[in-house]
């Protein structure tokens, strides 16, 4: 059996998933593309030989597509997610889930009022192989109960108009479900200091930042976002319980000792080092559609990453802790 997929959004992240949903996804294949940038779009579904809209409701509705992948800005995540939920078909909406609380709080609502999930938020960390192993090591006990979690979560650069409210609503997003998600907890409180910032860092930028986050049961996670650091994409977790500790991403991949050092490589950026994550993480999407169940991360979670960072922004302009209030989680989501 064969998926049909819509895409909405041809922009890198859209690119990328065409790509890999036609060449390195069993069972799946693309059957329509949107982007508001119609040649854009036409290049991209021509290339699969896909139909090709504007208007991502149009794709929406068109009887061929099956399930469809949200992949354009976040502020548009929202009405395709609640068009996709009103037409009864599975998405796998990029992150955020949606920008503000109130939309997300909408697209819940909307999900949580059927008899089963349709919707599954792109968040890849949880299909790395890396993270996967540190997940089962704290919950195999095999550190102990949780105290603490180092995030550090670099970018080589960022593009023109990238803000400092942006350092958290587009990146930091990913540790705070990593960090849910690891733990098993809910953010209550975030605060955010601000080093002096990097004279590498784009003209009023405030990078790096310090994210300073405490979970229901007393977990502190501090997240470094620091996203003109230069040298490449570093991610990299230690997690320090009360037997020991375990850790990601310090070395990745082969070394290489020669002429009197030793090297290994940095990743250019996300789609690089997450390269097998998405495409695991289509391939269960994919799966799970056909077998008629979403898995996946769910609107819940993006709900309440999109909570914990919208604290954060509120902490950042402050210099205030800001608590974190979620609404009761539907039965849905249990
Ligand atoms: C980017 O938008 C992503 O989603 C990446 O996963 C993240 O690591 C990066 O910092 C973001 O800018």
């Amino acid at each position: 059996m064969t998926l049909r997929i819509g895409v909405v959004g041809t922009g890198m992240m859209g690119q990328d998933h065409v790509q890999r949903l036609t060449t390195s996804v069993p069972n799946a294949q693309v059957v329509a593309v949107s982007d508001v940038n119609l040649e854009q779009a036409k290049r991209v579904g021509e290339g699969v030989g896909a139909r090709v809209y504007s208007d991502g409701h149009d794709l929406v509705g068109d009887d061929q597509v099956q399930a469809v992948l949200i992949a354009s800005p976040g502020f548009t995540h929202e009405e395709f997610t609640l068009a996709c939920l009103a037409a009864d078909k599975p998405v796998l909406c990029e992150k955020p889930l949606a920008p503000t609380i109130d939309a997300c709080l909408r697209v819940l609502e909307a999900e949580a009022a059927r008899p089963r999930r349709l919707v599954q938020v792109g968040f890849m960390r949880r299909y790395d192989a890396d993270f996967r192993a540190m997940k089962d090591a704290v919950v195999g006990g095999q550190v102990g109960r949780p105290l603490l979690l180092h995030c550090r979560h670099r970018n080589p650069s960022v593009p023109p108009g990238f803000t400092s409210d942006m350092m958290i609503t587009d990146s930091v997003v990913h540790d705070i479900d990593a960090t849910r998600w690891l733990i098993g907890q809910e953010v209550v409180a975030a605060s955010v200091f601000k080093p002096r910032p990097s004279s590498k860092a784009p003209e009023g930028l405030q990078d790096p930042q310090l994210v300073l986050m405490e979970t229901a049961e007393g977990v502190l996670i501090d997240v470094e976002s620091f996203v003109s650091c230069q040298f490449g994409y570093d991610i990299r977790y230690e997690l320090v319980g009360e037997a020991g500790t375990v850790s990601l991403g310090e070395l990745a991949g082969v070394r290489i000792r020669a002429e009197g050092r030793h090297q290994g490589r940095i990743p250019d950026d996300w789609r690089e080092r997450f390269a097998r994550a998405y495409e695991d993480e289509l391939r269960e999407w994919v799966n799970g559609v056909l077998e008629g169940t979403v898995t996946g991360p769910s609107s819940w979670d993006g709900y309440a990453t999109t909570a914990v960072a919208e604290a954060a922004v509120e902490a950042q302009t402050s210099g205030r802790r800001t608590a974190v209030e979620l609404v009761d989680r539907p039965a849905l989501y249990a």
